[in-house]
């Protein structure tokens, strides 16, 4: 898959490029099965809402009990546009699922990926970007991701209280001022996508997220991919936050997911 020197010009503007059904029904339905049966076990990289709550926030390092999310690590439709937008290798610094609950699926605070990986690991620049892959549909009543498009220009942003307590890792909320400005600026879009959909966010695109109203679950999976020449200098989180693995990503084939596995 090659993005269009018109898709890559919107990323680099709005700071984010959606790609209609990048993965097939087929696809999203594997890493779906394998993702109910990661959930429903007790692992340490399985963060709940909050302390006592068992409905999982984010689960992080899917890749490790899963073969269908290595696949998806590996696979060469989002491998090689990432490889252009960044302009280099690329290795997974973090794959983090947020399987929003049915109800109980809490919000996020306006933030940015990157202050938290600048912050906790020493990432030096932001040649890094968050693939958001939807594994459901994602509506306006489900908890939507929204973005202000445009907000990456403004570089890593400083007028943040990091949230050490947000079950188990960090986010660097950015204060409300800020998001003021920056909403005056440029406008607020939510990304209402079907399944399958896929889209490249510049890690300081500045976002967040409602909760899930709905009786159904609104999950999407990040894949965060960092550029091979700009390694964390600060490896101190537990791995699954921050990777040590800096080698670069060698593409499956294409039908890597849809075959027999
Ligand atoms: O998927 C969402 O609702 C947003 C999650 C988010 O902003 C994050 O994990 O950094």
């Amino acid at each position: 898959m090659k993005l269009t020197p018109a898709q890559v010009e919107e990323y680099r503007v709005r700071g984010y490029v959606v790609i209609p059904n990048l993965f097939t029904p087929v696809e999203i339905g594997a890493l779906n099965r394998d993702l109910d049966a990661y959930l429903s076990q007790p692992r340490k990289e399985i963060h709940m809402q909050r302390r006592g709550s068992e409905t999982p926030r984010l689960a992080y390092a899917a890749d490790r009990y899963s073969e269908a999310f290595r696949r998806l690590v590996r696979h060469p439709r989002w491998i090689e546009p990432a490889r252009k937008l960044l302009e280099d290798d690329i290795y997974i610094h973090q794959l983090r699922v947020n399987p929003k609950a049915p109800f109980d699926g809490e919000s996020f605070w306006w933030h940015q990926d990157y202050g938290t990986w600048r912050l906790e690991d020493g990432m030096p620049t932001p040649r890094a970007l968050m693939l958001g892959v939807y594994l459901d549909d994602v509506t306006a009543a489900n908890g939507p991701l929204l973005v202000i498009p445009g907000s990456h220009h403004h570089g890593a942003i400083d007028e943040i209280s990091p949230d050490r307590n947000a079950g188990g890792y960090t986010v660097a909320d950015i204060d409300r001022p800020t998001i003021t400005r920056l909403v005056e600026e440029h406008g607020i879009e939510a990304l209402t996508f079907p399944a399958g959909t896929a889209v490249f966010i510049n890690c300081n695109l500045v976002h967040a997220s409602p909760e899930n109203l709905t009786p159904a679950r609104r999950t999407i999976v990040y894949l965060n991919a960092n550029a091979v020449s700009n390694r964390i200098t600060k490896p101190v989180r537990a791995e699954h936050h921050a990777s040590r693995d800096f080698s670069p990503l060698v593409p499956l084939a294409d039908d890597c997911l849809s075959g027999a596995f």
